[in-house]
């Protein structure tokens, strides 16, 4: 049986949390619209019978940091390079309004030149293509960038080609036995996925750089005697004036959040949740190291 690590990477926003889940086939790591949802590294594991197991690492979109919780992210997914079979790399194709590189694409290059592991480039989003053969054009100019594995594109909205994209990964993986059980799909705690799921919900919900200074901190997850579980948790923002708008007119806006979260933490534990959610102020957080540690950005290595 083949048995390996395989970490995503790309700039932010381009869909490696949405590949992930789609690859699994279920929703592990949190999704949206805005960029660097994805803060820390997240392992989702596909057993496909006959076939063998890949252990995925979704990452922290690759981009300049601007802050020190931006340095923590980058460093996740820099250091997610290391020791794993295969990586992919997700980029966008080329559109009219958007060039086919940036600033954030050669950061990538420039990490990925010292690597040995095998890189397989990763074209998503074909179904924003009006033609699909336009794709070939991106191929073809990636491929004059990096000495890639395999060029596959695809789309994770859609579901299009990742059956061709789960064939060409297993060559590249070592014979070796399973590190999970085949029924383990992530590593995460429930905590983390409750924390994460609030936090998406939140990024759903509010506008601007809001989303952006929360955190989530579980203070309490209890499971009842019926199965159904209590689960209190912050919300953490930066600013005095950053908590009122995530409380919103009479509470509003927190309800919304906390309703939403709920109804798909129920889908996902698949039992009764009893959530309540409260907003607390730490001034910049995201500037600061001993705060970020106490909500739990820890370097893993
Ligand atoms: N049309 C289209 N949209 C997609 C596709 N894949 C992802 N998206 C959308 O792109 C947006 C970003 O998706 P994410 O999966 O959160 O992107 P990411 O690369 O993990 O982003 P970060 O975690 O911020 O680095 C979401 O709105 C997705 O629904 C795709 O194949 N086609
Ligand atoms: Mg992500």
């Amino acid at each position: 049986m083949k048995s390996g690590f395989v970490t995503i990477i790309g700039r932010p926003n381009v869909g490696k949390s949405t590949l992930m889940n789609a690859l699994v086939g279920q929703k592990i790591a949190i999704t949206s619209k805005k960029p660097q949802t994805t803060r820390y590294r997240i392992r989702a594991i596909l057993t496909e019978p006959e076939k063998g197991q890949i252990v995925f690492l979704d990452t922290p979109g690759m981009t300049e940091a601007k802050n020190k919780l931006g340095e923590f992210m980058v460093n996740a997914a820099k250091s997610a390079l290391k020791d794993v079979d295969l990586i992919l790399w997700l980029v966008e194709p080329a559109r009219e309004d958007r060039p086919l590189t940036g600033k954030n694409e050669e950061k990538i290059l420039e990490l990925l030149k010292g690597e040995k592991t095998p890189v397989i480039l990763v074209v998503n989003k074909m179904d924003m293509l009006k033609n699909p053969n336009e794709v070939l054009l991106t191929m073809e100019r990636y491929k004059e960038l990096y000495d890639f594995a395999e060029i596959v594109p695809v789309s994770a909205k859609t579901g299009a080609n990742l059956p061709e994209l789960k064939d060409a990964m297993f060559p590249y993986l070592p014979e070796g036995p399973y590190f999970y059980e085949e029924d383990e799909v992530t590593d995460q705690t429930m905590r983390q996925l409750a924390a994460e799921i609030i936090r998406e919900k939140a990024l759903h919900a509010l506008s601007e750089e809001i989303p952006h200074g929360i955190a989530v901190v579980i203070q309490e997850f209890k499971t009842l005697r019926d199965g159904a579980v209590t689960i209190m948790a912050d919300i953490v923002c930066e600013k005095d004036s950053h908590k009122g708008i995530i409380i919103g007119k009479g509470g509003s806006m927190l309800k919304k959040i906390g309703t939403n979260a709920r109804y798909e933490m129920e889908k996902s534990f698949e039992t009764k949740c009893n959530l309540k959610l409260f907003v607390k102020v730490r001034k910049d957080w995201r500037e600061s190291d001993i705060q970020l540690k106490n909500l739990g950005f820890v370097d893993e290595q």
